[in-house]
């Protein structure tokens, strides 16, 4: 799925993150930014050591926010690094946490001349967040961002599954008829 947003182009891909041919991917990483499992595990893996000595010289991150790096062995010029929310009950500033680390990752992008980024579904693995209402800040907030933002042609969504896939593809029809 894919649609236009003034100049940019937003895109629902399934598949890996780690293969994006993009100018920066983006990590769903923990606040010490020292790798971890899931995508994190996979970007350091196919980065190689040095993005882990990169990381150790960043000291940490907030949760809602994010730090980038170079992409070592990836395709990727950049990791950006965005530590989303662990979600307990939705009433923790969780939605806030995770519209901010989306908006973060897409100031970064700009501030580094990333013309493309790839996005995996932050926070909605190992830290619980509710896959549709994750996904309904998500698109808000890149949407939003891709109406006042030139600067960034390409945003590649990108899900592991299937199932995902289907969920984020209903939640963005909503999204942009709201
Ligand atoms: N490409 C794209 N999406 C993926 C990939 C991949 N290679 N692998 C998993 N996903 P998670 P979180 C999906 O758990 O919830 C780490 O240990 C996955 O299906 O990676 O933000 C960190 O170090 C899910 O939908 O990230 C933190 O401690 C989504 O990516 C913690 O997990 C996010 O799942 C962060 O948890």
């Amino acid at each position: 799925m894919q649609v236009q947003i003034n100049e940019s182009t937003l895109e629902l891909a399934q598949g890996d993150i780690t293969r994006e041919d993009v100018d920066a991917i983006v990590n769903a990483a923990n606040r010490s930014l020292l790798g971890g499992g899931g995508v994190d595990g996979a970007i350091h893996r196919a980065a190689g050591p040095e993005l882990l000595a990169e990381c150790r010289t960043l000291n940490g991150c907030e949760t809602g926010g994010a730090k980038i790096t170079r992409g070592y062995k990836l395709k990727a010029r950049h990791v950006i690094h965005a530590v989303g929310p662990v979600y307990h009950d939705g009433k923790r500033d969780e939605p806030a946490l995770l519209a901010n680390a989306y908006r973060t990752c897409l100031e970064l992008a700009s501030q580094h001349a990333c013309a493309s980024i790839a996005f995996p579904a932050i926070s909605t693995g190992v830290y619980g967040y509710p896959m549709e209402d994750a996904a309904r800040i998500a698109f808000r907030v890149i949407v939003e961002y891709l109406e006042q933002h030139s600067e960034i042609k390409l945003v590649r969504y990108v899900l592991y599954d299937a199932r995902a896939f289907a969920v984020h593809e209903r939640v963005l029809e909503q999204v942009l008829s709201e």
